[in-house]
């Protein structure tokens, strides 16, 4: 009887534990912003972090933002670091260097983000967007999306009274983003949604709904962040692949070097 009584109290013990480790890492939330260049990842740190001049952001033909930068904001002792990042197709360096630059922002947030933000203008869903979302599952993995949210800038850009779920389900390869981000999506205006408190239209009440989507994401990931190992694994699997296309084009570059061969001896 004793034992099954401490049996029980050790399970609560237990539970009541693992809800404390939830709930303290959901109080610092860990947040890496992924995008083309251009999109607003910057703007949207600020917008996040609550300060103009925490990230550069300019209107430029140019990328701005060449290195991952990260900026920290606590309120009622809860901490928000955002990590800001190169955009795809930046228009310095090489895509190699900018690869290795946007996996630093892994590094940059140890042990690893809770959230990775997937950033989208609204505007239309084209062939450039689909590459960048490619792009995001080549260099972290499709694993990365169980951690994703899909975040909209230039809201003002949705007609009157349009939600942002409504915009998606326009497009269906766009509805299939979302839907492989678990239905999470959301949409600021880092330009014209400052002011507004109440309303639809209000930054303050989308970034409210965002941060209760991502803790949602993260207790429904028992608490846990993207990791490096999870990164590693990627690259194992990339790596991997390329030896087996190595070993399959030696194969063929072999045989015809065989048959060129046989050939001269033929002539
Ligand atoms: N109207 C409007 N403008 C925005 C919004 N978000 C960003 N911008 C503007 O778009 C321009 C680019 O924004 P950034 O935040 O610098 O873009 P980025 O993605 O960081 O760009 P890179 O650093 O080059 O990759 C700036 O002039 C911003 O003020 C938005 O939601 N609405
Ligand atoms: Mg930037």
């Amino acid at each position: 009887m004793e034992a099954i009584q401490n049996k029980k109290k050790l399970s609560i013990a237990i539970q009541n534990k693992t809800a404390k480790q939830l709930t303290d890492s959901v109080k610092d939330l860990r947040i890496v912003s992924l995008g083309k260049t251009g999109v607003g990842k910057s703007q949207t740190g600020n917008t996040i972090i609550r300060d103009p001049n925490a990230f550069q952001t300019q209107r430029s033909s140019a990328s701005v933002t060449t290195k991952c930068q990260s900026a920290t904001e606590t309120v009622n002792s809860r901490t928000i670091k955002y990590i800001d990042t190169p955009g795809f197709f930046d228009t310095h360096g090489s895509e190699e260097q900018l690869r290795s630059e946007i996996l630093r922002s892994i590094i940059k947030c140890a042990p690893g983000p809770h959230a990775f933000l997937i950033l989208l203008k609204v505007q239309t869903y084209t062939v450039q967007e689909e590459e960048i979302v490619k792009k995001i599952i080549e260099t972290f993995g499709k694993d990365a999306l169980k951690y994703a949210v899909v975040l909209f800038t230039h809201g003002d850009n949705l007609d009157e009274g349009q939600t942002i779920k409504e915009f998606v389900r326009e497009n269906s390869k766009l509805q299939d983003l979302v839907n492989k981000c678990g239905g999470r999506c959301h949409v600021v205006d880092n330009k014209y949604w400052n002011q507004q408190e109440d309303g639809y239209r209000s930054n303050r009440v989308q970034i409210e709904s965002l941060m209760n989507t991502i803790k949602e994401m993260v207790r429904g990931n028992g608490g846990g962040c993207y990791t490096n190992e999870m990164l590693q694994e990627v690259h194992r699997a990339i790596d991997n692949e390329m030896q087996v296309v190595r070993a399959a084009s030696n194969v063929r570059e072999n045989a015809d070097e065989c048959s060129k061969k046989k050939g001269v001896m033929t002539e």
